[in-house]
């Protein structure tokens, strides 16, 4: 079996508890052939005076049978690379915001210089025969930066957010650059099956790839293959974490604190795609238009802090603050707050109990790549008294989740009153929606996600990956 080479921005240890469904997923695989996990150390460095980015620290440190290197970043490499053109551009731009996007010349620089950094540190430690697997958008170029110096390796990219269509995409600056360069792996992975049109909308308008059969393209003299694999959970492992005692404490308590109440809740990172201001909105819009929702539901929304040395999360943070305010002051009583705003991150072992012990989940992005919080709500329900998924159309999950109720977020009105439904829904209609969600979360889990891709990846025909095409 080849020996698997994962690149991230970030690499978790696969041994401890907090790594998530993805870690542990990768973690098999890597478990299995002995591979390496390589990313940034997530540490930023002054360099030494007359120092360049090149002379970066490494890092390696062996976790179990898998290999962590890492690699530390400048100061000016890690601004212009992450917070610049990653966050400041390439985020936006995915999630269908022009409007926040803030493109400097020097970023784009500076996003090539990591990538070639990665690479050319990467490079000598290949075998041969590895497999290697790039993730996200912070590594779009990685894969021809690794081709320009060799390296002939099977080269597998997936994209965790979304694809944008082509005249959306076409607004960054380097947009011609970057699909060029996802040309040069031979599999590239979306997310959804919206996200893969886009994608060869995109190779085919601009770069004329003529399609072959199956999934593959002819483009720049090579043969690649692009595909859909919508990412999944550990259900196994989520599972095991909602009977620990740390979750079931979590649901005992608020099962008790809440049990003449109506629990809503919320869980995501602090970020302007995952739709923050118009969920609570919508939530408002219930309280004002559902007189028998006031004393009753109560909205627990965790946001957890998240790049908060990008600008346009701190208006976001300020945003979300002021109205949770005005819909306690507006709608509280003296033992009843509507809205509980966590503005912290929970640990993760309390998630499931959380989950459990809520009759709705509002899992309401603008725009998200899949959205896993949705997949972790539906393993977590007791499927004999389950709670209802309301779910936006916008989030990749939606084109799985189908028995979700889908809502479209920019209209809070119709989100109350979905939202509402989910509050009335009949036991035997939660039953029916919730087993339907659940075979499909269990099906196409964070394995299926994995072994499928990977087994893809390793059946591509690499035959002209090393050609000079840059
Ligand atoms: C990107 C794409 C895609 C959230 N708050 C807390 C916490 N979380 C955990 C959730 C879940 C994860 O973080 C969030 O996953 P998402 O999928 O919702 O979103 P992104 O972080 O934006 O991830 C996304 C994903 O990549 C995978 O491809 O689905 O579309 O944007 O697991 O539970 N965990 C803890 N405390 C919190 O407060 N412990």
């Amino acid at each position: 079996m080849a020996r698997l080479v994962v690149v991230s921005n970030r690499v978790a240890d696969p041994r401890k508890a907090s790594a998530g469904g993805l870690a542990v997923a990768l973690a098999e695989f890597l478990n299995s052939t002995g591979g390496i996990w390589f990313g940034w150390s997530g540490k930023v460095v002054e360099p030494a005076e007359g120092g360049r980015a090149g002379e970066a620290q490494m890092h390696s440190q062996q976790a179990g049978p898998v290999k962590l290197v890492t690699l530390d970043l400048s100061r000016e490499d890690h601004d212009a690379y992450y917070l610049g053109y990653s966050n400041g551009v390439l985020w936006p731009v995915c999630h269908y915001r022009l409007d926040l996007a803030d493109f400097e010349a020097s970023d784009i620089q500076g996003y090539r210089r990591v990538n070639q950094l990665f690479a050319r540190q990467l490079a000598p430690l290949l075998q041969p025969d590895d497999i290697v697997w790039v993730h996200d958008y912070h590594l779009i170029p990685l894969g021809s930066e690794l081709r320009a110096l060799g390296c002939q390796q099977r080269i597998g990219f997936f994209l965790h957010v979304p694809l944008p269509p082509p005249p959306m995409f076409a607004a960054i600056p380097g947009h011609d650059w970057l699909m060029k360069g996802l040309c040069s792996y031979d599999l590239v992975g979306l997310q959804s099956q919206a996200d893969h049109a886009h994608f060869c909308q995109y190779i085919q308008g601009e770069f004329h790839a003529q399609s072959l059969e199956g999934a593959q393209w002819r483009v720049f003299n090579r043969t690649l293959c692009a595909g859909a694999y919508p990412i999944g959970i550990d259900v196994e492992e989520f599972n095991a974490l909602a009977e620990a005692p740390e979750a079931r404490d979590m649901y005992e308590r608020m099962k008790r604190e809440y049990s003449r109440r109506k629990l809503l809740v919320g869980v995501d990172r602090l970020d302007y795609s995952k739709g923050l201001p118009h969920r609570l909105k919508a939530f408002r819009a219930l309280l004002q238009n559902y007189p028998d929702t006031h004393r009753s539901a109560t909205l627990i929304q965790i946001a957890s802090p998240s790049r908060e040395d990008v600008g346009a999360y701190t208006d976001i943070l300020h945003e979300l603050e002021s109205l949770c305010g005005s819909i306690n002051g507006n709608y509280g009583e003296l033992d009843w707050m509507p809205v509980r705003y966590i503005h912290r991150t929970v640990a993760r072992a309390r998630l499931p109990g959380l989950y459990r012990a809520s009759q709705v989940a509002l899992v309401t992005p603008l725009r998200d790549g899949m959205n896993l919080v949705a997949k972790e709500f539906v393993v977590a329900q007791d499927p004999e008294d389950p709670g209802v998924l309301v779910l936006s159309r916008f989030a990749g999950a939606a084109e799985q989740l189908k028995e979700a109720l889908l809502v479209n977020p920019y209209d809070s009105e119709g989100t109350a009153e979905a939202i509402h439904l989910a509050l009335q829904m009949p036991l035997e209609e939660r039953r029916e929606r919730h087993r339907a969600l659940l075979a499909v979360c269990k099906r196409w889990d964070v394995h299926w996600w994995c072994d499928t891709f990977l087994e893809d990846l390793g059946t591509t025909h690499a035959q002209e990956s090393g050609t000079p095409w840059l």
